[in-house]
């Protein structure tokens, strides 16, 4: 079957190293990820072993410059977020999170001695980081947080917790966020600190093949040393968040790709009344509608990718991006997973899978209502959160 990206020819739009850099990814993950991923899905599990793997892949903070890092473009950094969540959304989320909230967290605000310390391990996959924002009872309003941090002589003091942070219980470093005195901060917290612990959250029906953790922090005691120094406002975390939603715009288009090419290639071969079902005016109709919604999705996508690249992206646009491929994305693997019949069903077969995890994905990193509002605050100039 055609790649349903062809349809528009959308792949003419790219450069030779950006089709390599996504081929390179799309046949790691044929190799590594796509041979065991509903497994993992099934298991509840993501073997730790992947973060090496995907370090040598380059992936891991692929878009960020020097510290070992490739300093890709931003559009090669989201074929390649396109391609790892269209083997399953968790290898995505945990890419993401890696290097664009943990990584770009030190990157961007940290001391030099932070970056040499964490961003060549990180890169390399080496190491694992998470970063903490919400908590249990501050979600779309990490501004309420109750983690803080308190000056004592020379160390600070942390006492708080966070929930629903990915790659929490892997993680060698979290990247966590606390109130202060002095307004917000961010900290870095090793594994093994005295006082921090982190408990894997079960029973999840989506993003499976994540690891999703609460920490825990009970008077941990730092060193000036592990603040991040650069970060003096909520608008850290939040810019932090602009990286992440970005490869989300391109992810939820891999996604929905992934569930278009199962239903055609099922339609083409499932036989009922005599016919392939691809005969049928009423699945031709789901498979055209579906494809020029992943289509214009991608072309979105791209958009978004030429102004990030020319350093104008405006988070309200970022907002259109992952509000509009998410909720398209979802819409396309619910209605794949209605081609493939009982077997749409089965985890031997991706839609369902990947609409369970696009639960997730509509949730974190901005709900949709929280993007329509940003969207809505640039529209009117009135912001209407709170
Ligand atoms: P507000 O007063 O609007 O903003 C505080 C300061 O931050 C600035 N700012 C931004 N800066 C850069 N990028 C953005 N997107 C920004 N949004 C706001 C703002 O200009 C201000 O700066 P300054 O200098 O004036 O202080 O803050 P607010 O409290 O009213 O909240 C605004 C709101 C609701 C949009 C924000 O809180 C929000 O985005 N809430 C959603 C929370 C969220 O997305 N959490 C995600 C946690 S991480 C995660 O989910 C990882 S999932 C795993 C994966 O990624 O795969
Ligand atoms: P709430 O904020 O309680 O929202 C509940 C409902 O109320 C939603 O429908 C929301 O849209 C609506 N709502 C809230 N405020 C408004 C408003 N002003 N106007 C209209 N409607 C509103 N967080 C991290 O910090 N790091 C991570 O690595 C991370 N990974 C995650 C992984 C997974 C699998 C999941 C599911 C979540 C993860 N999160 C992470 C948390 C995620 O960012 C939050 O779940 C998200 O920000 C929403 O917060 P909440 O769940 O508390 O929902």
């Amino acid at each position: 079957m055609p790649d349903p990206l062809q349809l528009l020819d959308i792949p003419s739009l790219l450069s030779d190293e950006e089709r390599a850099i996504q081929a390179t990814v799309a046949a790691f993950l044929a190799d590594h990820v796509r041979p065991h991923v509903a497994s993992w899905f099934e298991e509840g599990v993501l073997p730790r072993e992947l973060a090496r793997e995907l370090g040598k892949l380059g992936v891991l903070g692929m878009h960020l410059e020097g510290y070992g890092c490739a300093g890709t473009s931003a559009l090669a950094y989201g074929l390649a977020c396109l391609e790892l969540e269209a083997a399953d959304s968790g290898i995505r989320s945990f890419v993401s999170v890696q290097g664009s909230l943990s990584m770009y967290s030190i990157r961007q605000y940290g001391s030099e001695e932070q970056k040499q310390e964490w961003l060549p391990r990180l890169a390399a996959g080496e190491a694992i980081g998470c970063f903490g924002l919400t908590e249990p009872d501050f979600g779309s309003n990490p501004s309420g947080m109750r983690t803080h941090a308190v000056r004592d002589g020379a160390d600070w003091v942390l006492n708080g917790a966070k929930t629903w942070i990915t790659n929490g219980g892997l993680a060698d470093v979290a990247t966590v966020w606390a109130r202060t005195e002095e307004g917000f901060r961010g900290f870095l917290v090793p594994r093994g600190t005295p006082g921090f612990s982190t408990r894997d959250i079960k029973n999840k029906l989506s993003m499976r093949a994540s690891v999703t953790s609460e920490l825990v922090l009970e008077d941990v005691r730092l060193p000036e040393s592990a603040r991040l120094p650069l970060a003096t406002s909520l608008r850290a975390p939040l810019s932090c968040l602009n990286e992440a939603r970005f490869g989300i715009v391109f992810g939820a288009v891999g996604a929905a790709r992934d569930s278009l090419q199962a239903a055609l290639d099922y339609a083409g071969t499932r036989i009922q009344f005599d016919k392939p079902i691809a005969a049928f005016q009423l699945t031709q109709r789901k498979l055209a509608s579906m494809s020029v919604q992943v289509n214009t999705a991608m072309l979105l996508a791209l958009h978004l990718a030429r102004l990030k690249e020319a350093g104008t992206l405006k988070p309200e646009q970022i907002s259109v991006g992952k509000y509009n491929n998410v909720e398209t994305a979802i819409a396309v693997a619910r209605e794949s997973r209605t081609i493939l019949g009982a077997n749409g069903i089965s985890s031997e077969y991706s839609p369902l899978r990947h609409a369970n995890n696009l639960e997730s994905v509509l949730t974190y990193e901005g709900t949709s209502d929280i993007h329509l509002l940003s969207i809505g605050h640039a529209l009117t100039g009135i912001a209407s959160f709170r």
